[in-house]
């Protein structure tokens, strides 16, 4: 029996050098270890050995056991090192490789607006502000010399959170806000969202964009408002294109006007754009009213202001050919691609 157990050792000691693979190093150990292996075998058999020879054998195969578990698990070790090897060898990570491609997107058009006209008044002294959509009643209309008995202040017209909150319906309450807190010279721009509840058809949308400019000072007068807006529309439009003024009335100018600009697609002839008219509607603007100076703490005794607003999308539409406003809020690649 101690020969047996010897050829045993001797065997898989042998077999275990040759071994390639975890698999087949799992299955040599159940060979020689398991519960039906070979060493366990000759345990079982210990039975027909005499007294004397029993714990001499017990003890050869106990150490052999131990042996063989040792040399096992150095086995597998050995293995599990040269299988990473291996993977490292054939795995290797090419950085020369190109990446893969990121479509790159473009600019959407209302935002090329918006920077756009940025850019010009900047160019002109003026400074970006900003302010809450969610806005106080106060600034969206007391401020702004709109009184509470207003048709703008209507609840079919406004989004109310109650009384006192309001989504904002223009971006003038910024301007209020500017005001309130900066002594003149002022100016400025404010670009953003503004929230006004209509229905959404072809020209409307409860949530569109207003870019609204301020300018307060002393002896601000209607002739810097023509001016800044000509230039404005010949840098935004095109050199040869006219700016008409019309009356108009407004809470917060005194006087108001709108402005149109002579249609920049067909020079004043009449077209698809300007729908035969020769000119297109651009913005509203006037002279800020002496109680929005007031209000806001500036005397317009001293100083005086002009003020001007149009949405933005309006104006994405008839640059790009837009026919319906829509098509700017459903994120269609397909539109998007175009601009
Ligand atoms: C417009 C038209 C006319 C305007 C007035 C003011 C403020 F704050 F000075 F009173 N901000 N914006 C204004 C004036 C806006 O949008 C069509």
């Amino acid at each position: 029996m101690k020969e047996q157990v010897e050829q045993i050792k001797q065997n898989s000691i042998k077999e275990m050098e040759e071994v390639k693979t975890i698999k087949e190093l799992t299955e040599l150990k159940v060979k020689y270890l398991g519960k039906k292996g070979e060493l366990t075998t000759v345990l079982r058999g210990m039975g027909k050995l005499s007294p004397e020879e029993r714990p001499i054998i017990g003890s050869l195969v106990n150490s052999v056991r131990d042996l063989l578990d040792e040399k096992f698990t150095q086995k597998e070790k050995e293995l599990k090192r040269e299988e990473l090897n291996q993977r490292l060898q054939t795995e290797t990570i090419d950085i020369t490789e190109p990446s893969q491609k990121i479509e790159l997107g473009s600019i959407h058009p209302i935002t090329q607006i918006i920077q756009e006209v940025q850019d010009i008044f900047l160019g002109m002294g003026y400074q970006i502000a900003d302010g809450p959509e969610v806005e106080k009643t106060f600034y969206n209309f007391d401020q702004l010399n709109t009184p509470p008995d207003h048709p703008a202040r209507d609840v079919q017209d406004t989004f109310y959170i109650n009384d006192d909150i309001v989504l904002r319906s223009q971006t003038s309450p910024v301007q209020a806000r500017v005001m309130e807190n900066q002594k003149p010279p002022i100016k400025i721009i404010c670009p953003g969202a503004v929230y006004r509840s209509d229905s959404v058809d072809a020209t409307h949308s409860p949530v569109f964009h207003q870019m609204e400019g301020l300018v307060v000072d002393k002896n601000i007068t209607m002739t810097d408002l023509k001016g800044t807006l000509e230039m404005f529309a010949k840098k935004c439009l095109g050199e040869k294109t006219q700016i008409r003024f019309r009356p108009h009335h407004f809470p917060f100018t005194e006087p108001s006007a709108e402005a149109d600009v002579s249609c920049f697609v067909c020079g004043g002839k009449g077209c698809r754009v300007c729908k035969g008219e020769g000119w297109i509607e651009l913005l509203g603007c006037g002279m800020v009213h002496p109680n929005v100076l007031r209000n806001c703490g500036i005397d317009p005794e001293i100083y005086s202001g002009f003020a001007f607003g149009f949405g933005v999308e309006r104006v994405a539409m008839a640059k790009f050919g837009i026919d319906d406003l829509r098509l700017l809020y459903e994120n269609d690649v397909r539109f998007l691609k175009q601009f």
